[in-house]
Parts: C-alpha cells; structure tokens; sequence
C-alpha cells in the first residue's frame, strides 16, 4: 500500500540520519486525551477563543477566569498518560540520537522518557511570578505556599505580591530566550525533521520545517489531516501519530538491528 511504503521510505531516512529533529504539536498528545489546542475549549469554555484567554491581557483583565482554565487543563494533562506515539519517540531516542523540539506545554515526552527536549512555548505544570521579580522565570512552587487552594483563583508571588501566572507562552510574548535560536541552529543543522501533530499555524515555531527544508533537510510529516506544513514534506504519513509512529519506529529498529 502506499502507506506501507512511505512508511518505509520514512524509517529508511530516519535510520541514516545523522541530526535528525523531530518538532512536536499538540496532535502529539490527542490520542492522551489531552485536546489539541483549538479543542482544549468545550464545556464550560466553549464560549472563549484559547487566542483570547492565551494572552498577558486577558490574564490582567480576569486573572481568576485564565487561572481557572489553566487548571481545568492541568487536570486533564494529569489524568493523562503518555501514548504509543510518545514511547515510540522515546524508544527511537534510544536508537539514535535525536532532540524533541515541542510546542506542547503537557510533560508527556519527559514522562514517555523521552530525554533531549526542547520545549518552545514552556510548561503548564510550572508557575511563575507575573511580574518576574527574580528574574525571568521567577518559578514559584504554589504547591508549597501556605493555605494555597487551586480553586481560590492565582496565589501571590511570595516575594513580590503580583499574581503567579502559569509558566507558558502566551500569545504576543517571546519563546524563553536562546530556545528559539537552538531550535533555529537545529532546524538548519538537520539531516531529516519529523514533524508529528502540529498545524503549523503558530509561529515562530511553524517556521521550523521550513527552516530545516532550506538547509537541504528531508521533510516528513505525520498527521491525520492536512496542515500548513504538508506542502513542504517531502512525505506525509497521513494518520494519527498513535499508531504511524510505531510502525516507523519498529521499521527503524529492524534496518538498525
Ligand atoms: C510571538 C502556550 C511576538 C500557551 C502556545 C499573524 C501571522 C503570523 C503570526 C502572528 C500573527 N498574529 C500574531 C502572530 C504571532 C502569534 C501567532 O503565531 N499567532 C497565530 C495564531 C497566527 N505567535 C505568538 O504570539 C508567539 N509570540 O510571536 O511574539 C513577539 C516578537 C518579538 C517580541 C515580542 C513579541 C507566541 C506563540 C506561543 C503561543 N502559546 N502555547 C498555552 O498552551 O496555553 S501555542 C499553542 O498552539 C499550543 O502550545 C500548541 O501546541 C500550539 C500550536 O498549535 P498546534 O500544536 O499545531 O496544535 P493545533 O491544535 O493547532 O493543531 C493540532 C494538529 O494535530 C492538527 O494539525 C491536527 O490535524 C493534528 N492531530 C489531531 N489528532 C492527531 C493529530 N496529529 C497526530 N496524531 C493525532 N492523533
């Protein structure tokens, strides 16, 4: 089937790479039960566009609301668990060496043991102080604050009283300094770049693919649908990353046995 061979012609890339990169988006994690971002609203957060309560502003605005969303989100990133896609990345690591470079905020790659990950937009389990009075990120352990209740909306910093914020980017903001510009040197410094689950509409992380395409990288994306980078692979496995990934991974494995 042509799927058959692409699949194979994909782990045949992967298996002579020699800096593969493999760029991670939120499709990654679907089959974890963790929404992709457009659909991390529905319920209760059907009536908010995630464009709208992503930002620096709306938190301002409604400090509550935006923390609220935030650990509706946490509670379902830990009830998640890693999927087949995750320990397929982790077990191709163990095949060759490879950097994760990941839009997601969830800690499914670290938990599926995936080891070099690089992740762009930062960490929704980690919070921070709003107004980084140590520094960028003042990481504040709210677990650890006195009398502290999740429910009570945003704890104040410890240290200087603003709100704590969740430790991701939000919309308008830059990624954490020198992520962005070892994501840039990666991209332009691979061999193969796999990107699984994105629909590479953020940027600057959507760029990446094109960045490492320039630089004479073999493009291979996996995704069930269509996304802005499919015109620029060289081959779209087209389906979840739940079960492609496998598939190549084990084909790996047999060519370096
Ligand atoms: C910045 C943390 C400026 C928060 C996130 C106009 C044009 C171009 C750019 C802009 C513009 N207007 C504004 C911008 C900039 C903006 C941007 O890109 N906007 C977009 C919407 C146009 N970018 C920013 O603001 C960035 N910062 O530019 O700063 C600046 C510059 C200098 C100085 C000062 C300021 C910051 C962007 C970071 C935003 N934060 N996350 C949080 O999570 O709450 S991004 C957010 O979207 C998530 O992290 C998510 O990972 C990410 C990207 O989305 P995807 O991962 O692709 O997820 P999505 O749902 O879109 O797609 C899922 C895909 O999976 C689909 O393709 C689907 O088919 C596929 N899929 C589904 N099931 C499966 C699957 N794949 C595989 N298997 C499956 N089973």
């Amino acid at each position: 089937s042509p799927m058959h061979e692409s699949i194979q012609q994909a782990a045949e890339w992967i298996a002579a790479s020699k800096h593969l990169v493999v760029l991670t988006g939120a499709g990654v994690s679907k089959e974890s039960g963790v929404p992709t971002f457009r659909d991390a609203l529905d319920g209760l957060w059907a009536r908010y566009d995630p464009q709208q309560l992503a930002t620096a502003e709306a938190f301002r605005r409604d400090p509550k609301l935006v923390w609220d969303w935030y650990e509706y989100r946490r509670g379902l990133v830990r009830a998640a668990d890693p999927n087949p896609g995750h320990a397929a990345l982790a077990a191709l690591e163990a095949l060759r060496p490879l950097v994760i470079v990941t839009q997601n905020v969830d800690d499914l790659h670290q938990r599926a043991g995936s080891k070099d990950i690089l992740a762009l937009h930062g960490a929704i389990m980690r919070s921070k102080c709003f107004a980084t009075c140590r520094g960028e990120p003042t990481v504040i352990d709210v677990a650890a604050l006195p009398a502290f209740d999740p429910a009570d909306g945003p704890p104040r910093c410890p240290y200087c009283g603003a709100w704590v914020r969740p430790d991701v980017v939000w919309y308008g903001e830059t990624l954490p300094a020198g992520a962005l510009q070892r994501a840039a040197e990666l991209a332009s410094a691979a061999d193969v770049m796999l990107v699984v689950g994105t629909s590479g509409v953020v940027q600057p992380a959507a760029s990446l693919p094109y960045l490492a395409r320039q630089a004479g990288a073999r493009l291979i994306e996996v995704n069930p649908r269509p996304s802005e980078i499919t015109r620029a692979a060289h081959l779209w496995l087209e389906g979840p990353s739940g079960e492609i990934l496998p598939q190549v991974v084990a084909r790996v494995q047999e060519r370096l046995r």
